[in-house]
């Protein structure tokens, strides 16, 4: 957001419940104003959600997924940062997830949430998410609640207008906030050579229509403006694409003022079937690269990173009529695509008034050749050809559009702090609503679809100020509820949530809920590692190396009792659950370790590292609890000095003959030599 922009939105923020009660010429008292009707959000205990929602979760690199209308929150899946509640991130089986040709990047910056569709409605199978930072897509298993693979993508610096969907989830889409010299150009330019120098990049996901495996299809060589949004055509758009972007004049410092001085930047229209052509006809280049494909196997509970080393992109100039840049009023953010992919909105921050296009007129304006001339080497199309026409003083920093299938508009409004309900039809503004501060995105459910879901519809707002207990410096994150199955839009719930959420999707909880995987079945285990039954737990020692094969089920840890272990051994817990019930994980810890815990689903084997730094006993236990005797679900581990003679020896429910403290000779059941 632009720093200017702050200082006039905390001189509006007072005055918008103001702006927005005109009508009634009654000042409302701050209560009254900003109270809900709860009831309409109540789900009765031990009552089901109507909607599973899927939120972004900002810089905690992660997504939560929340009931609506209750506002609960469910789980929070570890996606882009390591997780030390699950050990995402920190077993040896999830460490590949987070690998990239940076190395390992435990963190990034999850903003926008993509759910798969079929026919342009929700299909429930995953949810696509970008990481801003280090620019990765992820997708999430819709199944299983967990991130199945992340890919990388080259050519790119803050994967922000990313990931969007195609209406058969034919592509996701990552195209660059910060346009930069290609991956393999010296890039030790000076940073003023900018106009020469930087370029964007937009980049085709696709999506394996049966697996939901993602590929690089191919990347568009683009102008070095900063992609902001994005939003795929659908119904008669479907083959096109629509991005925002900003400072369409290229500077490289001070944004702020730099990028905000022409009245207009643009909206990218890519006709991505001609792109495909393009591909096709060999018009696509190599270029060398380096990124990381990571994928989570299922069978063998183990994820791989593989390096990729090579993309085609393609150049605008050698593909004609594959892109028209489309004028936009000042910085646009949101660029959004109605239900019935005719009206495609666009949302400049500084902009006075909303554009909305037309399909329909941005086809004839290319067949008529309506141009405004060439942005670096783009055609312009005449803003007032593709233009539909324009939402007049719809409030102050329009941001983000969602709609609810009956023809209306929903858009975000930062600077004002509320929510605009617009026809489409004739643009004209039907309602207005405070939001509790700052809005950023909004989402309804199925907004982005070509069947939206209507009757609900969520503010993530990017400020909280008075409307929870204050927590110290850092106050909670503010989400707000409404009702829009009526005229007017109703204020029903306020929910906090984690990170700093962005983007979220929700779809009906009748699409996945019956489809949820209840345990991993321990027959179909295949991990290096397993112990499909308490018989095959051992320990090995490989060097310095210790595996101990570990089962765990109510309500003990086989083995339980570890000995032989040497001051500066690594030890491999693999531990496998042997529950084959819903609902009974077990966790693993041990003392001293600098990681994490595991916790383990039924039937799927998992690995702590643990490093012996000092002799001693070490407990380690279940950190789950699995039953009435959880607490009794642990055990200890020895560890003696490197020279020490103690035989590495395991054993559960058998002690070894007392011996005499001088005496180190271990032997018992298990023991090995
Ligand atoms: S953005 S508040 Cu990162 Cu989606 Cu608009
Ligand atoms: Cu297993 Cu507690």
């Amino acid at each position: 957001m632009k720093f200017n922009y702050f200082n006039i939105y905390v001189g509006l923020i007072l005055t918008s419940a103001c702006l927005v009660s005109m009508q009634s010429c009654k000042p409302k008292t701050a209560q009254a104003a900003t109270r809900g009707d709860a009831s309409k959000s109540f789900v009765a205990p031990g009552k089901y959600d109507e909607f599973y929602n899927i939120v972004s979760g900002g810089f905690n690199g992660q997504v939560a997924v929340y009931g609506i209308p209750s506002g609960r929150l469910f789980r929070i899946i570890p996606v882009f940062s390591q997780s030390p509640e699950s050990g995402y991130g920190f077993s040896e089986e999830t460490k590949p997830m987070l690998n990239t040709s940076h190395g390992f990047v435990p963190w990034d910056d999850q903003h926008h949430i993509a759910l798969s569709q079929t026919k342009g409605e929700h299909d429930g199978r995953w949810a696509f998410a970008n990481g801003n930072n280090t620019p990765r897509i992820a997708r999430i298993d819709l199944s299983t609640f967990r991130t199945s693979e992340i890919l990388e993508i080259p050519n790119s610096a803050g994967n922000h207008a990313s990931p969007f969907i195609t209406e058969n989830s034919e592509y996701v889409v990552a195209a660059t906030r910060f346009s930069i010299p290609f991956d393999d150009q010296n890039g030790d330019v000076p940073i003023n050579t900018y106009k020469q120098n930087f370029k964007g990049s937009i980049s085709f996901v696709s999506v394996n229509p049966t697996s939901g495996e993602m590929n690089i299809a191919f990347q568009i060589r683009t102008p070095g403006v900063n992609f902001d949004l994005s939003r795929a055509g659908k119904g008669k758009s479907h083959g096109w694409f629509f991005f925002s972007c900003y400072n369409s004049e290229k500077a490289n410092t001070l944004l702020e003022v730099n990028a905000s001085a022409k009245d207009k930047d643009f909206v990218l229209a890519v006709n991505w079937k001609k792109a495909e052509e393009y591909v096709k006809a060999g018009k696509a280049k190599k270029q060398a690269v380096k990124y990381a494909h990571n994928i989570y196997n299922e069978k063998t509970h183990t994820a791989s990173s593989t390096i990729q080393t090579e993309v085609v992109v393609l150049d605008p100039a050698d593909c004609p009529e594959m892109m028209y840049m489309i004028p936009c009023p000042k910085s646009p953010h949101g660029t959004d695509v109605d239900p019935t992919g005719e009206y495609i909105v666009a949302s400049g921050k500084l902009a006075a008034s909303i554009p909305v296009f037309s399909f329909t007129k941005l086809q004839k304006a290319i067949a008529d050749r309506a141009f405004d001339g060439v942005y670096d080497g783009i055609t312009v199309i005449k803003y007032e050809a593709a233009l539909h026409g324009e939402v007049v003083k719809p409030g102050l920093g329009p941001l983000h559009t969602e709609f609810d299938g009956k023809g209306n508009a929903y858009t975000s409004m930062f600077v004002s702090s509320e929510i605009v309900k617009w026809r489409l039809s004739d643009l004209e503004v039907l309602d207005r609503v405070d939001t509790y501060y700052a809005i950023g995105h909004l989402s309804v459910p199925g907004g982005p679809t070509a069947k939206p879901h209507g009757k609900y519809m969520i503010a993530y707002n990017k400020m909280t100020k008075d409307r929870y207990l204050p927590t110290g410096p850092e106050l909670t994150q503010s989400a707000q509820l409404y009702d829009i199955s009526g005229e007017k839009m109703k204020l029903i719930l306020d929910f906090p949530t984690t990170g700093e959420p962005h983007y979220a999707e929700a779809l009906p909880a009748a699409l996945i809920q019956d489809k949820q995987m209840k345990i991993y079945k321990i027959e179909e285990n295949t991990h290096a590692y397993v112990s499909k039954g308490e018989g095959q737990a051992k320990v090995e020692r490989n060097g310095n190396q210790v595996h101990v094969w570990m089962t765990a089920i109510r309500s003990h840890l086989t083995p339980d009792n570890i000995e032989g272990v040497k001051l500066g051994d690594e030890v491999y817990f693999h531990v496998t659950n042997l529950e084959q019930d819903w609902d009974v994980p077990h966790g693993f810890a041990i003392k001293g370790a600098n990681n994490a815990e595991i916790l383990i689903m039924p039937g799927e084997t998992q690995t702590l590292k643990w490093v012996a730094d000092r002799t001693g006993i070490f407990p380690f236990y279940c950190t789950d609890f699995c039953s009435a005797l959880h607490q009794e679900m642990s055990g200890y581990l020895r560890v003696s000095p490197v020279g020490s003679d103690v035989a590495l020896h395991f054993s559960t429910g058998t002690n070894k003959p007392v011996v005499s403290t001088n005496s180190e000779t271990a032997s018992g059941s298990g023991s090995k030599n």
